[in-house]
């Protein structure tokens, strides 16, 4: 009796062994965040004693709106910086003058899957001048501010997906961005569609802007039909504008939009293309 007691007892221990041996295995490894991102650039912002890393969704940037993603890291310690406050200012010189840009300082001072994710819309390419990009950084830790400037090349995309037009009703100039769909993101059916827009308010100021309506009509140009079922995008929030554009079939589309300001008109005549 004593002896298959102790055997029970045995067996039990080996059983809880074998289980916790089974589990430490499976350890669950953290996916890494940067995993299918590039990184652009890294450097350090002087003052903050923290090194800044540059992440892009796309291998290179193109003009229109870019997000960037951020990791930030104690160049002491190494340790990554979950709270911080990011300030963003993007400038291009163009020899005789100079212009910023929209962006996106991120949303939150707590990074986001040990990110801050952020955004800047290049109004142009390189072509017109030099680009930077200055990166303000706060660590909420350690209470130390700097800066870091980058460089930034901004490539022509075959296919614009930034334009800009001098609004019919008040004269000001407005940047349109086309976020979604991208010619790897389209499917045939109905897409996400996403644009933003900006007003310029003055070479260093271009906030975001909610004030429009937006009619889409999409059509294939070189087979002359459209397609039913489209959603007009409407404000989100930020100046982001949310629809649906429906791709009956694969080819080149021309998302044709025409921008209104309550009754007034403000342009009809811009349009992007995604060819998938
Ligand atoms: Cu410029």
């Amino acid at each position: 009796m004593k002896k298959s007691i102790l055997i029970l007892l045995s067996l039990a221990v080996l059983c809880v062994a074998v289980f916790l041996s089974a589990c430490s295995k499976d350890d669950v490894q953290e996916p890494d965040p940067v995993a299918g991102l590039t990184k652009i650039i890294e450097g350090y912002a002087a003052g903050a004693a923290t090194k800044v890393e540059v992440y892009t969704k796309e291998a290179s940037i193109n003009a229109g709106y870019t997000k960037f993603y951020i990791a930030l890291y104690d160049s002491v310690s190494g340790n990554r910086i979950e709270d911080a406050h990011i300030q963003l200012t993007p400038l291009m010189d163009m020899g005789t003058m100079m212009h910023s840009s929209p962006y996106e300082n991120p949303d939150s001072e707590k990074a986001v899957n040990h990110l801050f994710p952020c955004s800047v819309t290049f109004i142009m390419s390189s072509m017109g001048g030099t680009w930077t990009l200055k990166i303000q950084v706060q660590n909420n830790l350690t209470d130390k501010e700097g800066s870091l400037t980058i460089p930034i090349t901004v490539n022509e995309p075959t296919r614009s997906r930034q334009k800009s037009f001098t609004a019919a009703h008040n004269g000001a100039k407005y940047f349109i961005s086309l976020i979604e769909p991208t010619a790897t993101s389209s499917k045939v059916g109905i897409n996400d569609m996403e644009i933003a827009i900006y007003k310029k308010a003055s070479m260093m100021s271009w906030p975001a802007d909610s004030s429009m309506s937006v009619v889409l009509t999409p059509e294939m140009p070189t087979m002359g039909h459209g397609s039913p079922n489209n959603v007009n995008p409407t404000h989100v929030g930020n100046g982001h504008y949310k629809g649906k554009v429906n791709f009956t079939m694969t080819g080149l589309w021309r998302l044709n939009l025409d921008f209104m300001s309550g009754a007034a008109v403000a342009d009809t005549t811009q349009y992007f293309d995604v060819e998938f």
